[in-house]
């Protein structure tokens, strides 16, 4: 395995400041969770936090992320956008749109999304974004996006995975360059973000690539489970159901099954 220290990753990045200032761990507990304590102390614009291991790795609701040292990309990114507080899911979906440029031009596999924050080959999850804020009132303080990618793995060795995930490694039967790949998600999330700024909402280039796309889906919300055909998303990122009766529901938060 080699190690994606930070002088590696530097040398032939090409983005301005995203990935300029590098925190790098072997082994750590979250990367999110370093990255919102350095986002509390000042940290700035771009910077990355990455580690080969994580010991309490997270996805959303509580649930982990679970990754063999050095398989994968495990990483948070620090950074202060002008949004409102609605537009926030704008960055996850800025985010897999990046993770999925990324991939297509390292590896020439195509990506799917599912909603909200999958990221699919061949309709298994090969990673998925964590996005996390804070916020003072209507002032957003700072955003971290976590990405977790699997690249080298093989997801029969995590027994609660082995079915639904896959890997690039598993799509290509071969090795992956994780640093080839990370400089190339380092820029198109700059891109991206640059997108983001200059107001534009990444909504239709994400809906593109949604799995569920015109298909009847079961949505758990935390207000109960909806069930419709899924037209797509909004600007900000809300699954748009039509539900049997005919009456249209934007949903926010929530998982599809
Ligand atoms: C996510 O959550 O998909 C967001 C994952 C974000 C992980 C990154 S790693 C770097 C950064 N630091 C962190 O601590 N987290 C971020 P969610 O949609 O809740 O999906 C979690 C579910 O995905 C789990 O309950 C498992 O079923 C499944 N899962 C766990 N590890 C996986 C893996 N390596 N590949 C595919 N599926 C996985």
């Amino acid at each position: 395995m080699k190690e994606l220290v930070p002088d590696k990753i530097r040398s032939g990045l090409t983005t301005e400041f995203i990935g300029q200032e590098i925190v790098y761990y072997q082994v750590i507990g979250s990367t999110n969770e370093v990255a919102k304590e350095l986002a509390r102390l000042g940290a700035s614009e771009g910077t990355l936090v990455i580690a080969e291991e994580q010991t309490a790795g997270k996805g959303r609701l509580g649930r982990s992320w679970l990754a063999p040292p050095g398989s994968s990309l495990l990483m948070s990114l620090i950074l202060h956008p002008s949004l409102t507080t609605p537009q926030l899911p704008r960055l996850t979906m800025a985010s897999s749109l990046a993770v999925a440029y990324a991939i297509e031009e390292t590896c020439s596999l195509s990506v799917h999304f599912k909603w909200p924050n999958d990221i699919l080959l061949r309709g298994k999850k090969a990673g998925g974004i964590l996005t996390e804020t804070s916020v003072s009132g209507e002032i957003l303080d700072y955003a971290v996006i976590g990405i977790g990618l699997n690249v080298n793995l093989d997801v029969h060795q995590i027994p609660e995975i082995a079915q639904t995930a896959t890997s690039l490694s598993m799509e290509l039967c071969r090795e992956v360059s994780r640093l080839e790949l990370l400089q190339a998600l380092l820029k198109s999330i700059e891109r991206e973000y640059r997108l983001l700024q200059e107001g534009e909402s990444p909504g239709d280039r994400w809906e593109a690539r949604l799995n569920s796309l015109g298909r009847r889906v079961m949505v758990d919300t935390p207000w109960g489970q909806e069930s419709g055909q899924a037209e797509g998303v909004d600007a900000n990122g809300a699954l748009i159901l039509r539900r049997d009766d005919g009456t249209k529901t934007y949903i926010t938060v929530g998982d599809v099954e």
